[in-house]
């Protein structure tokens, strides 16, 4: 039995050694070749929807880490298995440590960009695996007698095979962390004065977070900006070299560079982003003020005049594709491609350095981060990465508010409070929230200050706690559209084209 763990400790010891020889390798190539991040990106890509679905909803955005985490897990117990295969049959052992370096060498080969440098470094976690493996076999085999009938003076001591197993584990340390640094090194933006905008929003009014603590910031710190996307790693790009290219049924093809992009004209809005994964009174949304160039003087420098397409199709630099309306994103709309929020220069996990944004669509259809491609084309012709899954085309976002404070569940003492939140409807605005306590009468919130029909707006009612006595309250809010009409009732499900509902919390009033 203990025979058994010491070899399923070699194989583990030696994967962790290739893994983190390899992404040592991936970090000076590409960070998302690196094997269990491949492995893990196309699990992400294979699971169907449904599952997709739960796991959001089951576990947040530390779904990523969880499946990461799984991945490894899952490797390092193959591993454990390949070590004690090794032991009575060396071949087969080492064979199962070839073939996950195999699955993880086919997972970065698998990406849409990915050329023959991404299989590198599944090569040298194969190569490193094997050879850290024949060595520990070895000494442990000729510590445990076997290889020779009698040990002799010779024969590594039990010290020995510890002290080399140490150094493996040290070295596997000491790899996966300076992939890290590298990585981290080169992802660091470098230092980038925007041009004033030719077209500046007005003045940023002020929230009501202040005087209604609670609420949902005006305007969303950048930190706290929700992040949701496919990717396991965030893409080094250098802006210097990236480039937008429109493509497809245009005029005439261009490609553009960052700086390009500093020369046109740039506009200022305040949009309010939303995820169509939100579930009601979730927190996949979230307002801040981009700063970018018009979509449709991008469009138009291509020329789509004679266009026949109906999308654009935006493709990001590892090949990921978000299919956008045509007739939408060029109906007037502030959509622009984004190279800063609130001021500064994208960050890395919002689409450095370049993205699309669309007022009134959710993300999945019109915010591609990293783009580097916009294709003129047909929903005929092609097809996108969220779509071809079964979420709506169009998928316009819907009316929707959200209580913020006080929280579910919360204990509230009798007396003067107050109910708030935001609530939104982008691009085509918004004229009431309303509030309903214990099922009464629905009442008209408070709103706060208005920054325009793409952003959202915060509300609040103040609200007499200990008026209906003390216990359990229930506490709704609906928001209005533009012709005063209510949000949907219907409660939906995030799939397919977004949830519908009004959220309704439990309170206590003591
Ligand atoms: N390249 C790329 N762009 C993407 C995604 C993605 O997975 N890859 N996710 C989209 C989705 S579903 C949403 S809701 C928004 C979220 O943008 P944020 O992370 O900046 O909030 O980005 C969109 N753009
Ligand atoms: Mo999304």
């Amino acid at each position: 039995m203990r025979n058994r763990l010491v070899h399923a400790a070699h194989g583990v010891l030696a994967t962790l050694l290739g893994v983190a020889a390899a992404h040592l390798v991936a970090a000076l190539t590409d960070p998302a070749s690196s094997p269990v991040l491949a492995v893990g990106s196309t699990v992400v890509d294979l699971t169907p929807t449904p599952v997709k679905e739960w796991a959001v909803a089951r576990f947040g955005t530390s779904d990523k880490p969880i499946l990461i985490g799984s991945v490894f897990a899952g490797v390092l117990v193959l591993s454990a298995v390949a070590g004690m295969l090794a032991r009575r049959r060396f071949l087969l052992g080492a064979g199962m440590l070839v073939g996950l370096v195999a699955v993880a060498g086919a997972a970065a080969l698998d990406r849409p960009t990915a050329g023959l440098s991404d299989v590198l470094p599944a090569v040298v976690a194969g190569v490193v695996a094997v050879a850290a493996l024949t060595w520990l076999v070895r000494l442990a085999g000729s510590r445990d007698g076997r290889d020779r009938p009698r040990a002799t003076a010779a024969s590594p001591t039990r010290r020995g095979v510890l002290i080399s197993a140490g150094a493996m584990a040290a070295a596997a340390v000491a790899m996966g962390a300076a992939g890290r640094r590298i990585t981290r090194a080169r992802g660091v933006i470098k230092d980038l004065t925007l041009p004033a905008a030719a077209e500046p929003a007005p003045a940023f009014p002020e929230g009501l977070e202040g005087r209604y603590p609670g609420i949902a910031p005006l305007r969303t710190p950048t930190a706290d900006f929700y992040r949701i996307d496919t990717r396991l790693t965030l893409p080094v790009i250098d802006r210097d070299t990236w480039t937008l290219t429109i493509d497809g049924d245009v005029d005439q093809e261009i490609t553009l560079g960052f700086d390009d992009l500093l020369e046109m004209p740039l506009i200022e809005r305040d949009i309010t982003l939303t995820c169509v994964s939100n579930e009601v009174g979730g927190p996949y949304v979230g307002g801040t003020r981009w700063t970018g160039v018009r979509l449709t003087d991008l469009l138009d420098r291509a020329g789509i005049g004679s266009t026949a397409a109906d999308q654009i199709l935006s493709t990001d630099v590892d090949g990921m594709t978000i299919s956008t309306p045509l007739d939408l994103a060029t109906d007037g709309r502030d959509a622009m491609i984004a190279i800063a929020m609130d001021g500064q220069p994208l960050p890395r996990d919002h689409g450095y350095p370049a993205r699309m944004v669309v007022p009134g669509l959710y993300g999945y259809v019109s915010a591609c981060k990293w783009i580097t491609r916009m294709t003129l084309t047909t929903y005929d012709e092609k097809t996108a990465y969220w779509t071809d899954r079964g979420w709506a085309i169009e998928a316009p976002i819907k009316l929707m508010s959200r209580i913020d404070t006080p929280r579910p569940l919360s204990n509230i003492k009798a007396g003067k409070t107050f109910v708030g939140g935001v609530a939104w409807h982008q691009h085509r605005g918004l004229t009431g929230v309303q509030v309903r306590i214990d099922g009464g009468e629905w009442q008209d919130a408070r709103l706060g200050p208005d920054a325009g029909n793409d952003y959202w707006r915060q509300w609040y009612l103040v609200w007499d706690a200990g008026s209906s006595g003390p216990g359990q309250h229930t506490l709704a809010a609906r928001a209005l559209d533009e012709n005063g009409e209510p949000q949907s009732a219907a409660r939906a499900t995030p799939f397919p084209d977004g949830a519908s509902g009004v959220q309704s919390i439990v309170v206590s009033v003591a």
